[in-house]
C-alpha cells in the first residue's frame, strides 16, 4: 500500500507544526542543544531570546547570536542561537538550535520553555523523517544517519558517511531507471497485434533485464562485506581442550569473561564478546575444546564449536606448544582454510627456546596467554587479516535492502521466464516487473508506507 509518493516530496515543506527536542546526549556535558524545526521556529526563538540587535526572526540564515533565554519573566539560561532558514537546513524547514549550558536539568528547562512557547515534542528520528519527507534525503540516506549514530568502529562510521553522501542511492537509482526502461519497452510491445511483435524487441528487453539482474547481484554481494561492518568479523578461538583458549579470550578482551581451570572440558558453550582492535570491530567467540566425549553437555558444546568454526571469518587455532603435536590437531587443521586461519602456539613459557613452528601453509604465532607474551603479535595478526578482508566501505546494503533486492531479483527472473515462453504471458510478466520496481522503489523511499517509516525512524534517538 502506498499512501504518499515522491510527488509530494520535495516540492514545499508539508509541515505546519514545529517540533523540538534536546539533540545532545543526556548527562553532564559542556553544552546542551535544543533543536526546533518548523514554521514557528523563529517566532518561538523571538519569544524566548533576549539579545542585542535584531530579534532572531530578522536575522539571515547561517548566522548565530548570543542572548539570554527568558521564559515567564525568569532567565533560565544564557545561550548561543543558530539560525537556519528553509530550505537550507537539516529538515529543509526553518530550524533554530539553541545551545545552552549542558546538563540534564538545564537542557530540560530549556526544552520546556520551547514547548510552552508553542513547539511540540519531537518523536524519535522525526527531524530526519522530515528531511526525508521534504525530499532532502532518501530513505537509504536516512538509514545511514542512524547507522552513523550507532557506528562503533571507524570502518562502520566511514561506510555510513559514504551511504549518507548518496553513493548507494545513486546505484539504486540507476538500477531503478534501467528496470523502468525495460518495463516501458515491454509494455509498449503489448500494443502489437499477436504474431506481429518483432523478436528483436523482446530480445532487447530481455538483455536489459539480464543487466538489471547483474546489477542486483553485485549489490547483493556487498551483503557479506556489510556483515563485517555491522556485526564485526566473526573471530573464533578453537582447539583441543585445555590449550588455553579461554585464557587467550580473556587476555584479548582485557577482562575475565571465560572461566579458566586446569580441567579439560571447562568451556562447554560458545561465549561471545565484542572486541574493537585498531578501529575494526569483531565478535570474538571462545569455544568448547574439540574432542570426543561421552558427556552430553560437552558434546553439544563441541557441536556448537564446530558450527562457529564453519561460520567464522577467521579462526585462531590454538595448540599447546608444550605438548607433542597430535594427529588430532593435524586432522582439524586440514579442514581449515589457511586464508581464514591463524595457528597460535600457546604456553610457550613452558618450552625452552622458541617453539618449533609446525610445517604447513598456516601463519603461526607463538605466545603465552598466561604470561602475556606475544599477545601483541596475536593482535597484529588479527588486525592485518581483518583489514585485508575489509574491502573499501562503499555501497554496503542492509538487511532491509537485501530482502527487497532479493525479492526484486526473483520477480525479474520469473518475468523473464514468462516473457520468453509465450506472447500471451507478456501481461503478467509486465505486472511482475512493476512489482519488482515497487520493491526497488521501497528501498530508497520512492514508494513507502507510514508503517515502513515508523519502523525505520523508531530506531533513531530523540532529537535526530
Ligand atoms: N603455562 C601456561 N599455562 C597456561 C597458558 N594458557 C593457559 N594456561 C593454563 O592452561 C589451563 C587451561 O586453560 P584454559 O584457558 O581453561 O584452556 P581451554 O580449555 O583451552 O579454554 C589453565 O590452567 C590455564 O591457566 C599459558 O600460556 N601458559
Ligand atoms: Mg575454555
Amino acid at each position: 500500500m502506498r499512501d504518499v509518493t515522491l510527488y509530494f516530496r520535495g516540492v514545499n515543506s508539508i509541515f505546519s507544526d514545529t517540533i523540538a527536542a534536546v539533540s545532545t546526549a543526556p548527562g553532564p556535558a559542556g553544552i546542551a542543544i535544543v533543536r526546533l524545526s518548523g514554521p514557528q521556529s523563529l517566532a518561538i526563538a523571538d519569544l524566548l531570546v533576549t539579545c542585542a540587535g535584531d530579534p532572531p526572526s530578522s536575522r539571515p540564515g547561517g548566522t548565530f547570536l548570543h542572548g539570554r533565554i527568558v521564559s515567564d519573566g525568569e532567565e533560565i539560561d544564557e545561550a548561543v542561537v543558530l539560525i537556519f532558514r528553509a530550505p537550507h537546513s537539516y529538515t529543509r524547514d526553518d530550524v533554530v538550535e539553541i545551545q545552552g549550558h549542558g546538563g540534564q536539568a538545564a537542557a530540560q528547562r530549556l526544552l520546556e520553555a520551547v514547548l510552552n512557547a508553542g513547539a511540540r515534542m519531537a518523536d524519535p528520528g522525526e527531524f530526519t523523517r522530515r528531511a526525508f519527507l521534504n525530499g532532502r534525503i532518501d530513505l537509504v540516506q536516512a538509514e545511514a544517519v542512524a547507522d552513523l549514530i550507532r557506528a562503533r568502529s571507524d570502518r562502520a562510521a566511514a561506510a555510513a558517511v559514504e551511504q549518507l553522501e548518496g553513493r548507494l542511492s545513486t546505484q539504486l537509482n540507476t538500477l531503478y531507471d534501467h528496470l523502468m526502461a525495460a518495463v516501458a519497452d515491454l509494455e509498449a510491445s503489448l500494443d502489437f497485434e499477436e504474431g506481429e511483435l518483432p523478436a528483436s524487441v523482446l530480445d532487447n528487453t530481455d538483455a536489459t533485464l539480464a543487466a538489471a539482474e547483474d546489477e542486483i547481484a553485485a549489490l547483493l554481494s556487498t551483503w557479506e562485506e556489510g556483515h563485517l561492518l555491522r556485526d564485526g568479523a566473526r573471530v573464533v578461538i578453537a582447539g583441543q581442550p585445555n590449550v588455553g583458549k579461554s585464557t587467550l579470550m580473556n587476555r584479548l578482551l582485557g577482562k575475565e569473561r571465560s572461566i579458566v581451570t586446569h580441567l579439560p572440558g571447562t568451556t562447554r558453550d560458545t561465549i561471545e564478546e565484542t572486541l574493537i582492535l585498531g578501529g575494526i570491530q569483531m565478535r570474538l567467540t571462545d569455544t568448547a575444546g574439540l574432542r570426543d566425549t561421552s558427556c552430553l553437555v560437552e558434546q553439544q558444546g563441541v557441536t556448537r564449536a564446530t558450527d562457529s568454526i564453519d561460520q567464522a571469518d577467521l579462526v585462531l587455532y590454538l595448540i599447546d606448544a608444550s605438548q607433542a603435536s597430535t594427529g588430532a590437531d593435524l586432522a582439524k587443521l586440514q579442514a581449515l582454510q589457511p586464508e581464514r586461519t591463524v595457528v597460535v602456539q600457546n604456553k610457550c613459557d613452558l618450552v625452552d627456546g622458541p617453539p618449533g613452528i609446525p610445517d604447513g601453509p598456516f601463519e603461526t604465532i607463538a605466545c603465552s596467554a598466561v604470561e602475556d607474551v606475544g599477545i601483541d603479535d596475536v593482535q597484529d595478526a588479527l588486525r592485518s587479516r581483518l583489514v585485508q578482508m575489509d574491502t573499501p566501505p562503499h555501497a554496503v546494503i542492509s538487511e532491509r535492502h537485501r530482502a527487497l533486492l532479493s525479492g526484486a531479483r526473483k520477480l525479474i527472473d520469473d518475468a523473464r521466464k514468462l516473457a520468453s515462453q509465450d506472447e500471451a504471458l507478456l501481461v503478467p510478466a509486465a505486472d511482475m516487473l512493476r512489482a519488482a520496481l515497487d520493491m526497488l522503489g521501497t528501498i530508497t523511499g520512492r514508494t513507502y508506507t507510514t508503517e515502513l517509516l515508523d519502523t525505520i525512524f523508531n530506531r533513531f534517538c530523540i532529537g535526530k
